[in-house]
């Protein structure tokens, strides 16, 4: 596959989130695209997005580890994406919606590391013992393709749907959680909108980073000292539209709360 034709598509995702609008879903249509060449639009996507937004990885999020999610959009299996120190939004304010396409929000726990995680051979048991500790967090996901619909590759090439993410401020070492049966309980403006447990994310949210420490050792990269790892949605995501409250209750941690707004 050409370099220009990779150029372009990059160019293509970068502008459609600058300038709110969506693109086309296009993997099925270039020749010789593959899952490489969608992590390789994805790197460069982060690349240009760090030089022009002047900003840093800050992380990683999963995608598509809970059947709840992979129903949803049709995919059946996980990907990843890059976080950014400007994608982060501060837990319990108003967040203006301006800048999304088609936001939805789901809850998440998140993981913070206190080292390094490197190898292609990495277990749940590691990822818990590099785990400095857990919180619970909200992902705001806004795809790049029109009417939220895309195959695998296309949205790993947009970075997984990334957008925003939302850190709650109650945080737990990862020996006091239980990974398995942890219950979260999701309310839009009051209303229960979905319930689950941690379990949903691929039997346990470690396992999902385990596997993602591994596929990202593939291309020379690792999970850093200090970095968040979003685990992936435990619950379906949730439409967001301006006036909506949304909350969620981790088992063991409290409620977590996010509120939308049209306007800055
Ligand atoms: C892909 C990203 C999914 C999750 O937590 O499952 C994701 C999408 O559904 O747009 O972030
Ligand atoms: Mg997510």
């Amino acid at each position: 596959m050409k370099t220009a034709s990779i150029d372009h598509i990059v160019e293509d995702l970068f502008q459609a989130e600058k300038n709110v609008r969506t693109l086309p879903q296009f993997a099925q249509d270039v020749p010789e695209f593959n899952e490489e060449r969608a992590y390789d639009v994805q790197e460069l996507l982060i690349e240009k997005k760090c030089r022009e937004e002047g900003t840093a990885v800050s992380g990683w999020k999963l995608g598509l580890t809970s059947k709840a999610k992979q129903q949803m959009m049709g995919v059946h299996e996980p990907s990843y994406g890059v976080l950014l120190k400007n994608m982060s939004l501060n837990e319990g304010e108003t967040h203006s919606i301006d800048g999304f396409i088609h936001g939805k929000l789901e809850p998440e726990l998140a993981f913070v590391f206190k080292e390094d995680v490197m190898g292609d051979y990495i277990t749940a048991a590691q990822i818990i013992q590099s785990t400095a500790y857990v919180l619970p967090s909200f992902e705001v996901i806004d795809s790049r393709f029109e009417a939220f619909k895309f195959t695998l590759l296309d949205a790993v090439a947009d970075n997984s749907s990334s957008c925003r993410y939302i850190l709650g401020n109650q945080i737990l070492s990862p020996e006091a959680v239980d990974m398995r049966l942890g219950g979260v309980v999701f309310r839009k403006n009051g209303e229960v909108a979905a319930t689950s447990t941690l379990a949903a994310v691929m039997g346990n949210p470690a396992s999902a980073i385990a596997w993602m420490a591994n596929k990202i050792a593939k291309r020379g990269q690792y999970i850093q000292k200090g970095q968040v790892v979003l685990s992936g949605a435990i619950t379906q995501a949730i439409h967001i539209e301006p006036g909506d409250h949304f909350s969620a209750s981790f088992d063991g941690f409290g409620t977590i709360h996010a509120s939308f707004k049209t306007g800055e």
